[in-house]
């Protein structure tokens, strides 16, 4: 199979290319920032590329990594994101921006933060969130600089930074421009602690005050969140770790290959339950647990991973209607030399919405929000054997519902008349197959498709059931000459539901 599923290794392309070619910014902290005003070739060229997703949020070029700061404020919902603006490569991080009023069509806004020149990010904006907090939207972010190496609290292959956790506050409604501190709000990690890193505070209100978590690890003992308390958002302390994985022994390079740093924790509470996300080893894991609110420890019970794919640093808020709304950034699993040319590179997911089963299991699913997307529905009933029917683009929203009596399904895209994706269903061992990767199967409701695929050029979300999620990114696939074959076992029957999805631009620039 052509298909991989890879996250890139963002640090293995950091500085290095991307601040070579780019000088560094010179912007005030609390600026408007005008980008996106590519040249027009490259613009035609990117507007024209088939591989490019036509209904998932994407910065009109360049780069994209992880989701920040999702807000939803005077009826509006705002999504910050990392964002190299100079190059289509991870480098120079500043905070994207765009607004929506469904969280599916989107209007891009100028920078929202940009490295402050001399101050303690001025070699990057990373990653955090957003609340509000005394009526005003603030934001909680790392910093990130070069320091005395008593500071330094990212080490890996190539990177030697000082983490810092900054706070900005908004200027306007519209979250256009922001108002920087000038000095961290946490200036360093706690006292004594030979930490792995120190980034992405993810803060939440509880009944005596703020609390925060900070993606960490210790030498020796393993990646976890560092749990911190606040007034104010200006003023933390040190508690403990909210949560604490194992030691791995491992000597990599980057900590987070291996697990020993945890980065974007994100803890929430839903449907009644807490649950903690963190990514690390390329990975996101979710954990469902019993939060201590007395004694703010957090115990997790259950533990899976969110998306077997490339799905990476996720980030969750809560919609205005009570709904646990989750964004991933989809990485490109292609070689940086092809992305760096394409002249863009990552993508954020379709919303999730997240829940929480009586088991402790975590639920996701497309919010139906993406239904608005949705042509006219093609139905076809399945039997056993091959089907095959032709995709007249690569915007489609795929259901297959199988009969109980259907042993094994397979699913492929085939371009040319070559397989270049497929996701193999064992419904007897209960096992799903997809690319190198193997995860088990959910039981279904009445009527829940056995999967749901969300297909949109050289990305594919899939869904089996309504707890396993594996993202693709399929290069090789072809518009126009892409097909949908199904393969049912022996006497397997179902019905295979495909909607045509509406493209969210005109101008095929997701603008
Ligand atoms: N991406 C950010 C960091 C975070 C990482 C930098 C996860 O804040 O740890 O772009 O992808």
């Amino acid at each position: 199979m052509p298909q991989k599923h890879q996250v890139v290794d963002r640090r293995s392309f950091l500085s290095a290319c991307a601040r070579a070619g780019v000088a560094s910014a010179l912007m005030p902290s609390c600026s408007r920032v005008a980008w996106g005003q590519a040249a027009s070739s490259v613009v035609r060229d990117i507007a024209s590329d088939p591989l490019r997703p036509q209904y998932h949020l994407m910065p009109q070029h360049n780069w994209m990594n992880d989701p920040n700061g999702p807000i939803w404020w005077k009826g509006k919902y705002h999504l910050f994101y990392q964002l190299n603006p100079h190059a289509a490569v991870w480098g120079d991080m500043h905070w994207g921006h765009a607004v929506s009023a469904d969280m599916i069509h989107w209007r891009h806004e100028p920078v929202a933060l940009a490295p402050t020149p001399g101050g303690p990010d001025s070699e990057g904006c990373f990653s955090g969130s957003a609340v509000v907090y005394n009526g005003v939207p603030t934001v909680i972010y790392t910093g990130v600089q070069n320091a005395a190496s008593k500071d330094v609290t990212l080490h890996d292959a190539a990177d030697k930074l000082r983490e810092t956790q900054m706070l900005a506050t908004a200027a306007d409604d519209n979250l256009l421009r922001w108002n920087k501190l000038e000095t961290p709000v946490i200036a360093a990690p706690p006292a004594g602690m030979a930490v792995t890193g120190f980034r992405d505070p993810c803060p939440w209100q509880e009944a005596d005050g703020w609390y925060l978590a900070v993606g960490s690890g210790e030498r020796g003992k393993g990646g976890c969140a560092l749990l911190y308390h606040s007034q104010d958002l200006r003023h933390w302390e040190y508690l403990h770790p909210l949560a604490q994985g194992k030691p791995t022994g491992s000597n990599a390079a980057d900590p987070v290959d291996s697990g020993d740093m945890w980065e974007c924790p994100d803890f929430f509470e839903v449907d009644g339950r807490h649950c903690l996300l963190y990514s690390t080893e390329n990975k996101v894991y979710w954990t469902t647990g019993d939060y201590d609110a007395r004694e703010h420890r957090y115990t997790a019970t259950r533990q899976g991973v969110l998306d077997y794919g490339s799905y990476y640093a996720p980030k969750s808020f809560r919609a205005p209607d009570g709904r646990r709304i989750l964004w991933g950034w989809i990485p490109e699993a292609r070689p940086q030399a092809e992305y760096a040319a394409a002249g863009w590179a990552g993508a954020m997911s379709l919303p999730r919405v997240l829940g929480v089963d009586a088991e402790g299991q975590l639920t996701l699913k497309v919010a139906d929000e993406a239904k608005t997307l949705r042509g006219a529905a093609v139905r076809q009933r399945l039997k056993g054997g091959t089907q095959r029917s032709r995709l007249e683009h690569l915007r489609q929203e795929i259901a297959l519902r199988v009969a109980p009596q259907t042993k094994a399904a397979t699913v492929r895209l085939i371009a040319e008349g070559m397989p270049v994706w497929e996701m193999q269903l064992d419904l007897t061992a209960r096992i799903a197959r997809c690319g190198e990767r193997t995860f088990s199967l959910p039981a279904l409701k009445p009527d829940e498709p056995l999967l749901r695929l969300f297909l949109d050029a050289s990305v594919i979300e899939a869904f089996a059931g309504a707890t396993q999620a594996i993202t693709s990114r399929c290069y090789a696939v072809r518009p126009e000459r892409t097909e949908l074959e199904v393969v049912l076992a022996g006497d397997g029957a179902g019905e295979l539901t495909r909607w045509p999805l509406a493209a969210i631009s005109a101008d095929r620039l997701t603008s």
